[in-house]
């Protein structure tokens, strides 16, 4: 995406869009990091002389370098079954305030050998130092691995050392920006800066949320769907924990106080496994279709790739409710679910943060999904705001903006979305 802000508003244009296919190799599901990084380059070019660049991408997983800074083995994706057998946390919630996840980068890293590794970069820093030769973390980012201490704003050292894991592999923080290499700069034919944004998806797509006040929780909605508010400190305490809340960290010193919601994935699992149909006429049948029937979209059997109507189905028999019958129904089971689900994230949230809502602002690809939209001001009872679309590349946009002086704190850079980005309401219907 490329963007610009001129007469207050900021505009995005998407440039360049490629594949990101995970592969399946000897069993273990990768990212195909090279092809990945070439869709980067090609988009840089596409995009033409660009003043500055930021990266973001999800969370949680990274590559190794060796001690030449080359690539020891393909980055593992965090659907692989490698961390299954990981059913409780290894790191002290009071202080990564991190909720539990199988995939969290702690248990990844526990999984393999690190004897040739000298540094691991999570997937943004390690786009960024193949762009810019500068070997960094960035903190949204860290927050995620479970090895961070979000109190204390750097690794979580002693953690580390208990764990085994060696300290060398864990870099500095990056605090400035870093310009192109000079062959990757020939490459795409102009000589740019790599800004620090919020390399994380998540807080970067939080940074775009147009909220007005700060009494707002947000549904970051794509693939994964995370839940909750935006907060001045972490919440650590054991109601918290139980909850399986995390504190993830956003710009400014800001906590991200949320909940990882399965998500669209669900829905996405079901159209490839049905062959990729298109997803309007299906929403559009939903609307009117009937069923009672309800998932937690966080059971466990939903995380890998695979048959997903029939894992549903199995959920069905294993919760003794009637399955879903028929595609339409499905999908209506699927919303409504996670309509649901979105509905306790933010009722938690409220209560162990103290922190009161009155709108619930939906950002990223689901808010095109009228349906869901309007489950959730439903399921909620508040109004719900839907878009930006492309809440994490606007909020990654945000913060270049920023660092060359066209905009100001997190409120100015809000305002900027709420002016330029076009959001719908859906507000809640009376429960009869
Ligand atoms: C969203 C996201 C989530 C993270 C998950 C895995 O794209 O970054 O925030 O929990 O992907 O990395």
């Amino acid at each position: 995406m490329s963007a610009g802000v001129s007469g207050g508003r900021i505009e995005l244009e998407e440039v360049h869009r490629f594949p990101n296919r995970p592969v399946r190799v000897g069993g273990t599901l990768h990212w195909d990091i090279l092809s990945l990084y070439q869709g980067v380059l090609d988009g840089l070019r596409e995009a033409g002389p660009a003043e500055s660049v930021g990266v973001d991408s999800w969370a949680v997983d990274y590559g190794l370098l060796d001690g030449d800074g080359r690539l020891i083995g393909n980055p593992v994706h965090y659907r692989d079954a490698r961390t299954a057998r990981f059913t409780e946390r290894v790191d002290p919630y009071e202080v990564t305030g991190m909720q539990f996840l199988p995939f969290n980068t702690v248990n990844q890293l526990l999984c393999e050998p690190l004897d040739r590794a000298e540094t691991m970069l999570l997937i943004p820093d390690l786009l960024g130092y193949w762009l810019t030769g500068t070997i960094g973390a960035e903190r949204t980012n860290a927050s995620t691995t479970a090895l961070y201490d979000v109190s204390g704003r750097e690794w979580a050292w002693e953690l580390i050392d208990k764990l085994g894991l060696p300290r060398r592999i864990f870099p500095g923080f990056l605090e400035s920006a870093s310009p192109l290499r000079k062959d990757v700069a020939d490459e795409v034919g102009y000589r740019t800066d790599v800004v620090k944004v919020a390399s994380h998806d998540t807080a970067s797509a939080v940074v775009a949320v147009p909220a007005a006040t700060d009494r707002f929780a947000y549904v970051s909605c794509g693939t994964w769907s995370l839940v909750g508010v935006e907060l001045p400190a972490p919440v650590l305490t054991e109601e918290s924990r139980l909850a399986n809340f995390t504190n993830e960290a956003g710009i400014d010193g800001t906590t991200r106080y949320l909940r990882n919601v399965m998500g669209l994935w669900i829905l996405q699992e079901c159209l490839r496994a049905w062959g990729g149909p298109p997803l309007e006429p299906l929403l559009a049948e939903a609307e009117t279709a009937r069923t009672d029937t309800v998932v937690d979209p966080d059971d466990p059997s939903f995380l890998p790739p695979g048959d997903m109507p029939a894992r549903i189905a199995a959920y069905c028999a294993r919760t003794g409710q009637p399955a879903p019958e028929g595609r339409a129904q499905v999908v209506r089971c699927i919303l409504q679910s996670l309509a649901l689900a979105y509905q306790r994230a933010i009722a938690d949230a409220v209560r162990l943060s103290g922190r009161p809502v009155e709108v619930v602002h939906l950002v990223g690809g689901g808010s095109l999904n009228t349906l869901l939209c309007r489950l959730t001001a439903d399921a909620t009872g508040l109004p719900v705001v839907a878009g930006p679309v492309e809440a994490a590349a606007l909020g990654n946009a945000l913060v270049q903006a920023r660092a060359r002086g066209l905009v100001g704190g997190l409120a100015e850079m809000r305002e900027l979305v709420r002016r330029s980005a076009g959001v719908r309401t859906y507000e809640p219907r009376e429960r009869g």
